[in-house]
């Protein structure tokens, strides 16, 4: 994939020094300084113009640039921008939506679009709502009747209708937008304008973070760099999973706009019940093979985070690669599943039917027997491993 750096003008500024330096050397006198005088006056015109075009380059790589006018085009027709992310939005989506929101409203008329009932990121809303007065966070009722055929939606974060944060929005506009980074499942949108995946970013936050510096933001406030920051804390357990050097230059640029991770690692703070729920849960593991398997058969509003936190936290056992935990979710049976990427638990989710990443991935199963689906994860870790 083609990448600007600043290699393109530093070779640009060698290549004429050589020449003037040629020109000099031919000795042609008065003329060779002319020469060099020329030269390097076209040289300083050059690299000032050569720098400020590719500042705002210099972490995007082609694509998402392309992406991003492409973006702008379709936002400059649209006459509602509508940005959403997942069902049970976390802290990459939101704060992917944050940043989005926040980069696109002074020109544009964009829409935040999120469930505040069922959120795994109170604490991001809540932050949000408090320190930017202009910032609303919108229910599907509250917008449904603003919706009209020129509307644009952007989704953050997913790029799959059935875990879309409110779908009946998705079903009524054609055009949308996605930007996301998980690995393409079968189950895709079909109405996209434009897309950006990109499955080795470690989160949305970080390919926002990447916009909204194409957009021509280079000081978000510090609410903003936060919120996105938080997203790649997120996703990447506090930097261990998914980084790469983009990831971390990502995270330098929001701290340098006093994005604040002591107040992140206040918003990853859990109550106490899902504390316990978290550590019940881990106490009760098993080892099958390397691998380590956990249920709750409790259901209520802390399962959801209680079980995904247990997955996370059963991959510090000792030798363990993987790591599934099993919970009630309606009338299917959830399972998480984590890796540290040496095993890919997407392979294993998937023969199961379900879908994620190489090192997070989760499947429903439609069953209400914890020993059947069991048996049938131990045979999917068995063939996995065949
Ligand atoms: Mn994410």
């Amino acid at each position: 994939m083609k990448k600007f750096s600043h290699k393109y003008t530093l070779a640009g500024v060698m290549a004429l020094i050589c020449a003037a330096l040629l020109a000099f050397m031919w000795q042609y006198g008065f003329v060779a300084v002319l020469v060099c005088i020329i030269a390097s006056l076209l040289l300083i015109a050059w690299s000032v113009f050569a720098f400020k075009f590719f500042t705002g380059l210099m972490y995007a790589d082609y694509k998402l640039y392309r992406f991003t006018k492409k973006f702008k085009k379709h936002l400059a027709e649209a006459s509602t921008v509508y940005i959403m992310g997942h069902a049970f939005s976390d802290l990459d989506s939101i704060g992917a939506s944050y940043g989005l929101y926040y980069a696109l409203r002074s020109k544009y008329n964009v829409k935040m679009v999120a469930n505040k009932q069922n959120t795994l990121a109170r604490t991001l809303i809540d932050f949000l709502r408090f320190s930017d007065a202009d910032c609303t966070i919108y229910d599907y009722n509250e917008i449904k009747d603003t919706v009209d055929k020129n509307s644009l939606l952007i989704i953050v974060d997913t790029h799959r209708p059935v875990i879309m944060d409110f779908k009946e929005l998705y079903d009524r506009i054609d055009r949308v937008i996605i930007i996301d980074h998980h690995r393409q499942s079968e189950d895709f949108v079909d109405q996209t304008v434009a897309r950006y995946m990109k499955s080795s970013a470690s989160s949305a936050c970080e390919i926002v973070t990447l916009m909204i510096r194409l957009l021509g933001i280079d000081k978000p406030s510090t609410v903003a760099a936060t919120a996105l920051l938080s997203g790649i804390m997120l996703d990447t357990k506090n930097f261990v999973m998914n980084t790469g050097p983009s990831t971390f230059r990502c995270a330098a640029f929001l701290r340098q706009n006093r994005a604040d991770p002591v107040l992140i690692k206040k918003m990853f703070s859990e109550s106490v019940e899902v504390c316990k729920r978290k550590y019940d849960i881990v106490s009760q593991v098993e080892l099958f093979e390397n691998f380590a398997i956990a249920k709750t058969k409790a259901q209520d509003q802390y399962t959801r985070i209680a079980t995904a936190q247990a997955a996370d936290e059963l991959l510090a056992i000792n030798g363990v690669v993987a790591s599934f935990v099993m919970c009630p979710s309606g009338e299917d049976i959830n399972i998480s599943a984590r890796s540290f990427g040496d095993v890919d638990v997407q392979k294993i989710m998937a023969k199961l039917g379900g879908g994620g990443h190489k090192t997070a991935s989760a499947c429903q199963i439609k069953s209400d027997d914890f020993d059947l689906v069991e048996k049938r994860l131990r045979a999917a870790i068995k063939n996995y491993i065949a």
